[in-house]
């Protein structure tokens, strides 16, 4: 070790972060949070170059930029993998009649949910959509997310799936924030294809898939009785696993249709919600090692009662992430740390499982956990910085924003200087 230190090259180093406790959730050092107290972490070209303990840096040449982290703790950036948050309109309304008593089944089955915001989304300029999502992004930035999933799926015609797939690669170009895109044609059945729900899925494999090619990484569907049944799950899944993409899907979130286990044993990359998961799901899953999203934003916000069955996941070795799910119906939620503490409080996982969650296994979700998710030398220099004392109060507190300073690449992208006492 000391020697291989003793080659390191320290003028080749661009930035020199010090005196942070560094979070690694490097899962080849311990099962744990991979602590470094007092620790550095050297970057060159926006990779981590070197980590460690202050006491074991080698000599630093002065001409690198040195960041003081003053003893906060420093974690991978946050990897929020499942989100909508290009859409027009809001469901505020729909939101006060589900208080009411009419539940979101019903509200979907009436024509408003998904399809509200299809009416509204299909009727925004691409401009107004992207202003609105790059608003929701910025609130995302701040509290720590290096990475975000966006998903198209509320347009539902060729024109407006990709709008949306070109908002949301806007949104890549124009903010620091590195923005992966999702084709989700098979989000609901659109009014014009009422009673034909295949004629309907012919265009979404024929025309917009294919169309999406050049927009989208990956290829999501919403498996459920209000939307996709089981063959319909297949067709679609199949279309875009000929076509090249890695495979998503919603699945289990209001009843069990058996669709993870299906999209498991065809490849998916993650299966989302769960809350309806079934044991032979979860051996599937286990078996293909495919992600269990879990989104309790949307449980919450629909007081859902049925929990995604976190015991057996953990006990038959499912990697399992946390992400927002933000949307307009059933998750309008903007921020990372409560999706840690509702993953501890409602779901039962450990802080450790929860922050993990958010990081290197939402990193998994979309195939990237070689490049972010966690400090490892190689990786991207993502890197959050809090104004915390433990790693445990990351998923503790509710509601407070302790990010005070985002790096992505390297690059600081958020910098809030701390509140001090005031001025004498
Ligand atoms: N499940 C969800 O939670 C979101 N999509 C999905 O398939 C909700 C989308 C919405 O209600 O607008
Ligand atoms: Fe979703």
């Amino acid at each position: 070790m000391e020697s291989k230190l003793n080659h390191v090259q320290t003028k080749q180093w661009d930035q020199l972060f010090v005196q942070g406790n560094l979070i690694t959730l490097d899962a080849g050092v311990d099962a744990g949070w991979g602590l470094i107290p007092q620790g550095a972490l050297a970057v060159s070209d926006g990779r981590i170059q070197w980590l460690g303990s202050m006491s074991s840096l080698p000599e630093i040449d002065p001409s690198v930029d040195i960041i003081d982290l003053e003893g906060r703790l420093v974690s991978p950036g946050i990897v929020d993998c499942h989100t909508h948050l290009v859409f027009g309109g809001s469901r505020a309304a729909e939101w006060q009649q589900r208080l009411e008593g009419t539940s979101y089944r019903q509200i979907a089955e009436q024509g408003g949910g998904i399809l509200s915001t299809v009416r509204a989304t299909r009727s925004a300029s691409q401009d107004a959509l992207y202003r609105a999502a790059a608003a929701r992004l910025r609130t995302l930035l701040r509290a720590g997310v290096t990475t975000v999933e966006i998903k198209s799926g509320y347009g539902l015609d060729l024109e407006t799936e990709l709008k949306m797939l070109r908002v949301i690669r806007s949104l890549g170009e124009t903010s620091p924030v590195d923005v992966h895109a999702t084709f989700l044609g098979a989000h609901a059945l659109p009014d014009e294809f009422a009673g034909r729900p295949d004629d309907y899925l012919d265009l979404v494999c024929n025309e917009m898939m294919p169309a999406a090619k050049d927009l989208a990484t990956a290829v999501d569907i919403f498996a459920e009785s209000i939307a996709f049944d089981l063959p319909q799950t297949e067709r679609v899944l199949q279309a875009a696993v000929d076509l090249g993409f890695p495979i998503k899907i919603h699945a289990e979130q209001l009843s069990h249709m058996g669709s993870a286990k299906l999209a498991a044993e065809m490849g998916a990359v993650s299966a989302d919600h769960l809350e309806y998961l079934q044991r032979p799901g979860v051996e599937a899953m286990a078996r293909h090692q495919t992600v269990a999203t879990l989104l309790p934003g949307a449980y919450y916000f629909l007081g859902e009662t049925e929990r995604p069955p976190v015991e057996a996941l953990r006990e038959m070795g499912v990697p399992i992430a946390l992400g927002s799910d933000m949307n307009p119906g059933s998750s309008p939620l903007m921020n990372p740390l409560l999706v840690a503490n509702m993953g501890c409080t409602l779901f039962g996982l450990t802080p450790l499982e929860s922050i993990r969650g958010v990081t290197l296994n939402a990193a998994r979700a979309l195939g990237i956990d070689d490049q972010v998710g966690s400090l490892e030398t190689g990786k991207r220099a993502d890197v959050a910085v809090w104004d915390l004392d433990s790693p445990e109060e990351l998923a503790y507190l509710i509601g407070h924003q302790p990010c005070t300073a985002v790096y992505i690449s390297g690059r600081p992208v958020v910098n809030e200087p701390l509140d001090g006492p005031p001025d004498s």
